[in-house]
């Protein structure tokens, strides 16, 4: 037999949502009775809206003809790509600086192809873990050693210092992974902040990789909505995003990269020359249904049946952030994105998670999952029905002394 890849070896337990949702099963056997209500997951639940809905059924059917069949569709549909690139970038790039693909958790998995197993990799503490875990896969981690991977330089983003990062714990040359609005702490990163962050990637020859899959849920003008927003980005930045969050697309499947011809390696050779080679290798093209429905998304109507979508679920996240505080329990988030960040000091992270399980029938995400500053957190989703939002609400509540 051949051995095991050793990367894998090195992944440590199980990925936190499936792990989350195997506690679910053990609880609603034991308890058969129990209405379970998710806050827990970050996954869309409310029917796509009628002006995208209708655009996929309308490919769909033409594939079912001579004239509207289409197959391979490679970095993706050219309109798609220009038109992401009039409304998320005022036209700053090329159509072959924007590569469609199947969403930003599979880009991210792929990204770091680009870079082999010696890059130092810099995550904030706490993130989205397929940064680390993707690290480890490539064999950039270093080894576990109880709380995080050695090879991976954590940088704290808490309370104590506004949830944004202090630069100077990063090292030199490394790939910084930085997620705003962010999951897990549902927190937005300020112009200002973000222009401090180019501004030390550009010095200390970094490259950020911004991840925007909530950028749809910033609500106020003053805050950038991508990376290229800030001046020298072009230069240190690949952005990923998403239809999953703000379309509902996270079944459905779409999502882009944007890999400027300015972004270089130190030899001076181009990144964008070897993401096109990644993604024709591995990859073979976003679904062309898929992709019809990212264009209805972006068009007059579908813009404005997103940001319906997206101020829904800011509407429950407003809920729960009201029974929390209710409650005395002390949050952020949820204002420019659909997760809120609760502290419970002193106390452990799945010690809380089974509570609310038992106490409330409440699934939330332990802190610690997303990295060690998470610990004594807990993320509640703002993912849900109203009315089980509302239900949640009412069973929060009642936890008041
Ligand atoms: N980036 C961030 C920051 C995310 O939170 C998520 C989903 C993605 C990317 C995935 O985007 P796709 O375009 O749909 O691939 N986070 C959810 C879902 C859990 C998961 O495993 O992705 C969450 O609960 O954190």
């Amino acid at each position: 037999m051949i051995s095991r890849n050793p990367c894998i070896a090195n992944l440590q337990a199980g990925y936190l949502f499936p792990e989350i949702a195997k506690r679910r099963r053990a609880f609603v056997t034991a308890h058969p009775e129990s209405r379970i209500i998710s806050l827990g997951v970050g996954d869309t639940t409310e029917p796509l809206f009628p002006h995208i809905c209708e655009s996929l059924v309308k490919k769909a059917r033409a594939l079912g003809t001579a004239d509207g069949y289409s197959g391979y569709s490679d970095e993706g549909l050219v309109a798609l790509r220009e038109r992401l690139n009039e409304v998320y970038y005022h036209g700053a790039f090329a159509s072959d600086e924007i590569f469609i693909s199947d969403g930003a958790k599979c880009d991210i998995g792929r990204l770091q192809l680009l870079f082999g197993s010696t890059v130092p990799i810099v995550v904030q503490d706490p993130a989205y873990p397929v940064y680390v875990d993707g690290s480890v896969l490539i064999g950039a981690a270093g080894t576990w050693n109880g709380y995080g991977y050695t090879g991976i330089k954590y940088v704290p983003c808490t309370a104590e210092n506004g949830y944004f990062p202090d630069l100077t714990q990063i090292p030199k040359q490394s790939l910084i992974y930085f997620c705003s609005p962010n999951n897990p702490t549902g927190t937005v990163a300020t112009t200002l902040q973000l222009t401090t962050l180019v501004e030390h990637a550009l010095k200390a020859n970094s490259i950020i990789i911004f991840d925007a899959a909530y950028s749809e849920y910033i609500r106020d003008s003053a805050l950038v909505k991508s990376i290229f927003a800030i001046e020298g980005a072009e230069k240190c930045a690949i952005e990923v995003n998403s239809f999953s969050k703000p379309a509902g697309f996270t079944g459905v499947r779409l999502g882009w990269t944007v890999v400027p011809h300015t972004l270089k390696y130190e030899s001076g050779e181009e990144i964008n020359t070897d993401w096109a080679r990644v993604m024709g290798t591995v990859f073979n093209g976003a679904s062309n249904i898929a992709q019809a429905g990212g264009l209805a998304a972006l068009d007059a109507e579908g813009l404005v049946e997103m940001q319906r979508m997206c101020d829904f679920y800011l509407g429950n996240a407003a809920l729960i952030r009201q029974a929390l505080d209710y409650i005395g329990i002390n949050s952020v988030g949820g204002i420019h994105a659909p997760y809120l960040w609760a502290h419970f000091p002193g106390r452990d992270s799945w010690e809380v998670f089974d509570e609310f399980l038992e106490s409330c029938h409440i699934v939330t995400t332990p802190g610690v999952g997303f990295g060690p500053s998470g610990q004594s957190f807990i993320r509640f989703s703002a993912f849900g029905h109203r009315d089980n939002i509302e239900e949640a609400c009412i069973r929060l509540c009642k936890l008041k002394r």
